[in-house]
């Protein structure tokens, strides 16, 4: 390989600006350059989800109690804020990042990693694929997005930070000039480098990053143990090697949803997993993809998580049989604990929608249940995902699909 292509930026990282914000700024055009503070009310237990810039320069960040942003910003404009949007308009923009390459895997509803080194002959360099994707963010949904560009998964999510908001940072590709650019960064913005870590880097003389490529590699193993010394030791030198993971080629797809406050209204859980449901049955059908395995994730305010999944006779795609699964196993559930965190998955993807299971054909003929029920099923969910694009461009239309069947 020659040099040039060796040394060629192909990962890119994408996070929206002030997301769930920016998006109720478009909205309501006049709160554009006044400081939004999506989440709890100003008066209200409950945190910020996230605040527009303008709310920033007062100190307001995610996840700071409602009351003290009320405190440092008494007049900004507090709103609960609008979720069913926000999935959508998450949707749009992965649908953009989709337009530049198959291999996109998603962090967030915002963020994403998109691997570019196989889409050069039809869209240009990595930098400019960032700035198309910029381009059509901006024309199309009236947003703004963050773009870092580099070799690899570290260092593009690294850089997507530096010039935020709507801006691109391109990282060096030379390993000499990776070594540079990283060396005077703190510590701190190496991921997983946060509270304790970061006092104990500090206890023994590491600021920057700087200073931890400067450390011989056995020293950092007797001081921090192997796996925290190797794992720092390449990050500080832009060492990394995780792939872009693609979510419609994955074997599974899964949406979850964090609660600005932990919640302990069922109905409010309930509907928040249908929407996620829709979601998931979305993302499948788009994928041309049968499952054959619905899962639940939740997460309790004390940070417990479980999973629990369950099999389905056929394969389906369809929203109302994932729906139905996940319901029942939210409702296996004790739900007298807050909840932080509840996600929906599917997995055990098939191309064809054959009976899993052979032994199935010997009792009942589940390709006449498919034929009958599935398949009236798969149409209304089909013609709903229809529904939802076309409405799309309307507004916040919602479709209320929970008593179609
Ligand atoms: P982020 O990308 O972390 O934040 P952001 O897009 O609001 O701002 P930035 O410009 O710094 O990227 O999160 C995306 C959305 O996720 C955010 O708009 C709201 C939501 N969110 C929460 O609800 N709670 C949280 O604690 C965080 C961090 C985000
Ligand atoms: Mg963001």
């Amino acid at each position: 390989m020659c040099g040039a292509e060796e040394y060629r930026a192909g990962i890119l990282h994408v996070d929206m600006d002030a997301f769930f914000a920016a998006v109720e700024q478009r909205e309501h055009p006049e709160w554009r350059g006044k400081p939004v503070i999506v989440g709890a009310g100003p008066h209200e237990r409950g945190v910020v989800s996230t605040a527009s810039y303008e709310a920033r320069k007062f100190g307001v960040h995610s996840a700071m109690p409602s009351r003290e942003a009320y405190r440092l910003c008494p007049h900004g404009i507090f709103t609960p804020g609008n979720h069913s949007l926000y999935s959508k308009v998450s949707a749009q923009i992965f649908d953009i990042f989709y337009r530049f390459t198959p291999f996109v895997e998603g962090l967030s509803c915002d963020e994403a990693f998109l691997d570019v080194y196989g889409s050069y002959k039809l869209f240009g360099s990595a930098y400019e694929i960032g700035e198309k994707i910029r381009k059509a963010i901006r024309e199309e949904l009236q947003l703004t997005a963050s773009v870092g560009v580099a070799t690899n998964k570290f260092l593009a999510k690294l850089a997507s930070d530096m010039n935020k908001p709507d801006g691109i940072t391109e990282v060096p590709t030379h390993p000499r000039e990776i070594q540079r650019f990283l060396a005077p960064l703190s510590v701190r913005s190496i991921f997983g480098v946060g509270g304790m870590l970061a006092k104990e880097l500090v206890r023994i003389g590491i600021r920057t990053i700087g200073d931890l490529q400067n450390v011989p590699l056995p020293t950092l193993v007797s001081l921090l143990g192997e796996n925290t010394a190797f794992h720092l030791h390449s990050l500080a030198f832009g060492l990394d090697e995780r792939e872009v993971v693609n979510e419609r080629i994955e074997k599974s797809i899964s949406r979850e949803y964090t609660f600005g406050v932990d919640e302990t209204n069922v109905e409010v859980i309930r509907q928040i997993l249908l929407e996620l449901s829709s979601d998931v049955g979305q993302q499948l059908r788009a994928a041309n993809k049968y499952a054959t395995t619905v899962k639940m994730k939740l997460r309790w305010s004390d940070f417990k998580t479980i999973t629990r999944q369950r099999t389905l006779p056929f394969a389906i795609c369809d929203d109302f049989s994932i729906r139905d699964a996940a319901l029942d196993l939210l409702m296996q559930q004790n739900l007298s604990n807050p909840v932080r965190l509840i996600g929906i998955g599917v997995s055990g993807l098939l191309d064809e929608p054959n009976p899993r299971s052979p032994q199935l054909t010997l009792f009942a003929d589940p390709a006449t249940e498919r034929t009958e029920q599935t398949l009236k099923k798969e149409r209304l969910s089909k013609t709903l995902d229809k529904l939802r694009s076309d409405v799309l461009d309307g507004g916040d239309i919602r479709l209320g699909i929970s008593d179609t069947h």
